[in-house]
């Protein structure tokens, strides 16, 4: 605990822009999977430069073959291609390719309010390490109900094993600070988005849950909501037991 304080402190006098004092809009990187998501990737990345202004680097890992990768070119986003492996193999791919000292996540589906990204980043400038949008809190009735039951339950398993109230751990949209990416070990594939948010929880950064409100996907989802959530619920366990020694 006292390690955990002692690293907030420092981190929190290093919080330094390209022009110094608090980060700007260009000093935050916007990253995504992209896996044929034609229909989504134009709206999605025009939304990011609404809400940056234009400033931010974009990435985008992209395993598509419906011509997403183009379209993300046209926008002017940076591109990285990998073959199809699954969701956290390609946004740890993006966020571990991203330059810029902030880091925001989001899918490429139209689903996340990326106009809260100037919100994600005051609060990353208040202090915060991480920043993680809660879709629950406001009732998220455009997610297909099993995956509402199904993140519910997910939630509770991880805040009874971390003894520690979390609200929404498989959000997609998140801000984080780039020297918390790069310093830990990041190992799950479809449960990544929950062990992004669990280990720093569990090593005492200063996490908060913002609420976001979810609107309806574009496109089709890529995770089967079965196979896929037997996956998250499995690295919840597993990374809350590595992070309490026990495995
Ligand atoms: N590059 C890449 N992106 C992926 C892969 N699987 C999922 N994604 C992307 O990851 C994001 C999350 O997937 P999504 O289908 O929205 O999952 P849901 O939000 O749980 O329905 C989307 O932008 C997908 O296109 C993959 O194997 N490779
Ligand atoms: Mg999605």
């Amino acid at each position: 605990m006292f390690l955990a304080s002692l690293k907030y402190l420092l981190s929190e006098r290093l919080v330094m822009s390209k022009s110094g004092g608090s980060y700007g809009l260009d000093d935050v990187s916007v990253v995504m999977g992209a896996y044929n998501e034609r229909e989504a990737i134009g709206p999605v990345l025009d939304e990011i430069d609404d809400a940056t202004d234009g400033g931010a680097e974009v990435v985008v890992v992209d395993s598509s073959t419906d011509g997403t990768a183009d379209l993300a070119r046209d926008h002017g986003a940076t591109v990285v291609e990998q073959p199809p492996q699954g969701y956290g193999v390609a946004v740890r791919e993006a966020l571990l390719s991203a330059t810029n000292p902030v880091r925001v996540t989001t899918d490429c589906d139209g689903t996340y309010p990326l106009e809260r990204i100037p919100d994600f980043l005051e609060l990353i400038n208040d202090g915060y390490d991480v920043v993680s949008g809660d879709r629950l809190y406001h009732g998220a009735r455009t997610m297909p109900t099993l995956n509402r039951y199904g993140n519910h339950a997910f939630a509770a398993l991880a805040s009874a094993l971390m003894a520690e109230r979390v609200h929404d751990v498989t959000t997609g949209m998140r801000a984080y600070r780039g020297d918390l990416i790069e310093s830990i070990e990041w190992t799950e594939n479809t449960g990544l988005s929950a062990e992004l948010l669990l280990r720093p929880v569990m090593r005492g950064y200063a996490v908060r849950e913002e609420p976001i409100e979810y609107d309806e996907r574009l496109g089709e989802t890529k995770l089967d909501p079965f196979s896929g959530g037997a996956e998250i619920a499995k690295s919840i366990v597993t990374v809350c037991l590595e992070e309490r020694d026990l495995l």
